[in-house]
């Protein structure tokens, strides 16, 4: 099999999820650092428009958003599960719970002005330039005030203590997508913005998870050159539907567009930036693009079905 490349950058928290995911699975990966902000034509290059962190790539398939790249990795190595049999649905709705609402708090909560001097005090060019990309990025949400945030936040923080004062994980013995889920957006807190991190000393049984899930660990990592990266998408053929790393290929047409449409695919909200390719898959957990790139050459680009958007591409 081709090299799992994740392409990140150290302060993303949910890449924090997806390198732990491949230390809890001890899958070996590669690392490409990406930036922050844009522009980011490397990115740009494999994933034909999307611009969000992280993304994986197989060869010359392009797997975005954590969400379908733990289906990928759940795939790859079935054990240790992401989705225990009993907690199949809960789990995986918890996650979405935490990769949203969850998330959101943290972050409005973290990058308050005292986050933020702690972020960026040494460069403040860099801070107005990460806060005007992350605005351009903000459609179809709404954001909250940091009081607000900090309320839910303390909220949202009771009811995980509730959860890990039972059992050492969220929901069990053992971690599941819940508890990488839940684990990404308080890590944000608590290592990157430690002057924000004292809203965890109220309920200590979430630092004692923590400290829990940290020393999973992120498995063996090996880096490598974005150009690199692109090389290889250039010098490998794409899986064809059906036989990549994902679950299912069946056809599910919700949209009334066929296979071999000329199509777009967006996040619903929060970094809207469009893929366009030809629809080679929609199934009842994804949607699939082929692109042809000047310098990746013939990729297929990857999405969840939930959270994104599936349009028939303008005319030109
Ligand atoms: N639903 C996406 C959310 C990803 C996301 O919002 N990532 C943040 C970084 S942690 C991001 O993309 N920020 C802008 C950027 O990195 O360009 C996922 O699960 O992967």
């Amino acid at each position: 099999m081709n090299d799992l490349i994740l392409h990140h950058y150290p302060e993303s928290p949910f890449s924090e999820k997806i390198r732990l995911i491949l230390g809890h699975k001890k899958l070996p990966w590669k690392s490409v650092r990406i930036p922050a902000i844009l522009p980011k034509p490397d990115v740009v290059a494999l994933t034909g428009g999307y611009r969000k962190t992280p993304f994986l790539q197989v060869g010359a398939d392009i797997y975005c958003d954590s969400a379908l790249i733990c289906d990928v990795l759940e795939h790859l190595r079935s054990e240790p599960t992401l989705y225990p049999a009993h907690l199949k649905g809960v789990c995986r709705i918890f996650a979405q719970w935490a990769d949203q609402q969850l998330f959101w708090a943290a972050m409005a909560y973290s990058l308050q002005p005292k986050g933020a001097q702690h972020m960026f005090g040494a460069n403040p060019e860099l801070g107005k330039a990460f806060g005007d990309d992350r605005k351009a990025m903000r459609v179809n949400m709404t954001q909250l005030r940091a009081a607000d945030a900090t309320s839910a936040y303390r909220s949202y923080l009771r009811r995980i203590a509730n959860m890990a004062d039972e059992h050492d994980f969220l929901f069990g013995a053992e971690p599941c997508v819940a508890d990488f889920s839940a684990y990404h957006s308080l890590w944000y807190t608590r290592v990157q913005v430690p002057p924000m991190a004292d809203i965890l000393n109220a309920t200590p049984s979430v630092i004692e998870w923590m400290d829990r899930i940290a020393a999973i660990g992120h498995g063996p990592m090996t880096k490598l050159d974005p150009a690199a990266a692109i090389a290889i998408a250039q010098a490998t053929e794409p899986q064809p539907a059906g036989s990549n790393l994902l679950i299912d290929s069946a056809f599910q047409d919700d949209h009334g567009i066929p296979l071999g449409s000329r199509v777009t695919v967006a996040a619903e909200s929060f970094g809207p930036e469009p893929t366009e390719g030809e629809l080679i898959a929609a199934t009842r957990t994804h949607y699939s693009l082929r692109r042809e790139d000047p310098r990746a050459g013939l990729v297929h680009v990857h999405f969840p079905r939930i959270g994104y958007v599936l349009r028939k591409a303008e005319a030109a």
